[in-house]
């Protein structure tokens, strides 16, 4: 006669207090036997029939987020049943662990202090740290005064709840009060590039674009932005901005800042584009000039900084580009050949012609030539700088 309920027995979860599992699946172990020794008996945890082979049991039941308890149920032949179980404490979730300030994680400054605030939640939470130190907070809310010093500065925040599921988050402050150093290198494409008193000139052909490649070298991460919307490159080691030239003077700067936001002294590149022959303007040239004077006064025009010859000789130009000369006049057709160079070695010549009459001959027009010239020059002078104003 069977007068006895089976037994159960759990050796597996241990039901302590304080013992959190960090997963949703736990696997009950133990034992369920019949001592009245029915012929068969059965056992259900939480209500799902399972099988206890020479009473051995051993089942994964899936439990709730937070405390459940895992109930074990055995009836045997005879009727008998018996109940038992085991509390578990389940906690799958790490906790959410918020930094607000710093907005970012990893970056630049060269500030002396950072200040740190965030904010921490978990049904069950456990500590808080800062690189291993208790971080105080309330209700959550942490706020720490972090100091930085030169260098990379490294922050671990860490919290951990009941159970052991941890979140981290690293700060990663570098300090850095060093603007960034560099070296330039020159590189010209469509042209030719000449040094001229220490000034820098370019020349071309007039019909390709001259294009000027700068290459920094830099010492550490930096950006460089080019002036007038002509470039900005930012990274480490060599970094390369182009522009094409205008015929002219041509002034771009150049910013480098480096990511905690030190400036390098700005660079300040000039270079003149000159792809124009110097043009010789000799008021009344594009005619025979016909006089009865034994001299004349030859004026004009030619670009500034070029050098000129009157037939082979030397000619001084103003620092405007004039120049005037008193030549002698042969009877019959005298033939002058001024040649310029200008700055950047490109050349030009004018041939002019004088007709001296005799005294007796009809010479055209009225006054004398050197008159007509100069009224001429003066006029061509003021269209020419109303033409080049700058
Ligand atoms: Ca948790
Ligand atoms: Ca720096
Ligand atoms: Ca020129």
């Amino acid at each position: 006669m069977d007068a006895a309920p089976p037994a159960i027995v759990v050796s597996e979860p241990v039901d302590i207090w304080d013992l959190w599992h960090t997963t949703s699946t736990i696997t009950v172990r133990g034992n369920v036997t019949d001592p009245g020794l029915s012929e068969w008996y059965k056992v259900w945890v939480n209500g799902v029939e399972v099988e206890v082979p020479g009473g051995v049991l051993e089942v994964a039941v899936e439990v709730d987020e937070g405390e459940s308890h895992i109930v074990i149920e055995a009836e045997d032949q005879a009727g008998h049943t018996s109940s038992g179980g085991v509390t578990v404490r389940v906690d799958t979730i790490a906790p959410d662990l918020r930094v607000i300030t710093p907005a970012e994680e990893t970056f630049f400054t060269t500030e002396i202090k950072v200040d740190l605030q965030g904010e921490v939640s978990d049904v069950n939470l456990g500590s808080l740290t800062l690189n291993g130190q208790p971080l105080s907070h309330v209700q959550g809310i942490f706020t720490r005064a972090l100091n930085i010093y030169e260098g990379e500065n490294v922050f671990e925040i860490e919290a951990t709840d009941v159970a052991g599921n941890v979140a981290t988050r690293t700060l990663v402050i570098t300090k850095d009060l060093t603007p960034p150093q560099y070296t330039l290198e020159e590189a010209i494409s469509g042209g030719e590039m000449l040094d001229l008193d220490g000034e820098r000139y370019a020349t071309g052909s007039g019909d390709v674009t001259v294009r000027i490649s700068l290459t920094f070298s830099v010492s550490e991460h930096t950006t460089v932005t080019a002036s007038g919307g002509r470039g900005q490159v930012a990274g480490t080691g060599d970094l390369d901005i182009s522009f094409d030239l205008e015929e002219g003077e041509n002034t771009v700067s150049f910013d480098l800042v480096d990511e905690a936001g030190n400036e390098a002294s700005p660079l300040v590149y000039r270079i003149t584009l000159d792809t124009t022959a110097p043009e010789i303007l000799v008021p009344g040239s594009d005619e025979v000039i016909t006089t009865k004077d034994r001299t004349l006064i030859l004026m004009g025009r030619v670009e500034a900084g070029s050098t000129l010859k009157l037939n082979g000789d030397p000619l001084r130009v103003n620092a405007d580009g004039t120049f005037s000369t008193q030549v002698d006049l042969s009877k019959g057709e005298n033939v002058f050949l001024l040649e310029a160079e200008d700055q950047v070695g490109l050349t030009s010549s004018l041939e002019l012609v004088v007709d001296r009459k005799d005294k007796g001959e009809e010479s055209p027009g009225s006054g004398s030539f050197a008159a007509m010239l100069a009224m001429a020059l003066i006029s061509y002078v003021v269209l020419w700088s109303r033409g080049r104003k700058t």
